[in-house]
């Protein structure tokens, strides 16, 4: 059944011109690009992305990344959109991710992993309402 996910080009990537790669990736995948933007997030709205991992020890090195430079957030659509790009994605870090994944090709460390994608589909729709408006999701 057709389901959406949401994903960032993450600041590493755009930085080192990966963007159009990427994205050239998640289209050959089968995914369909509903909506897509370029901004760059404040300290405090990447922890407020990130929310979730608040106690962890590496979320301040995690929100300064994110806020570091441009990114591209969109909304992705497919049959099993989730599952499908976690995998597509490989491994969080790029030593362990599988050949042929988009972290594997263009991620430097578990830090500058080049790609988010939803693990769920409650922080999907949490990470969807996060960057955008519903008439942006037609
Ligand atoms: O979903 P995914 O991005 O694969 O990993 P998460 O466990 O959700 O962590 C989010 C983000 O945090 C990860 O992409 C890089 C960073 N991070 C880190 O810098 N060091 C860790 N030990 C774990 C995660
Ligand atoms: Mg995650």
């Amino acid at each position: 059944m057709s389901q959406r996910t949401f994903s960032i080009v993450k600041p590493d990537a755009v930085r080192k011109g990966y963007t159009g790669a990427i994205l050239a990736e998640i289209e050959k995948a089968g995914f369909k690009i509903v909506a897509i933007k370029k901004m760059s997030l404040t300290d405090e709205q990447a922890q407020g992305f990130y929310h979730v991992h608040s106690a962890r020890p590496f979320f301040k090195d995690l929100t300064r990344f994110m806020s570091s430079g441009p990114i591209f957030p969109m909304v992705l659509e497919k049959d099993n959109a989730i599952l499908d790009l976690r995998k597509l994605m490989g491994a969080t870090n790029p030593a362990n991710a599988e050949e042929g994944t988009i972290r594997k090709q263009f991620a430097s460390s578990i830090e500058e992993n080049a790609i988010h994608g939803s693990d769920a589909e409650d922080t999907a729709a949490f990470e969807i309402g996060y960057f955008f408006a519903g008439y942006e999701l037609k």
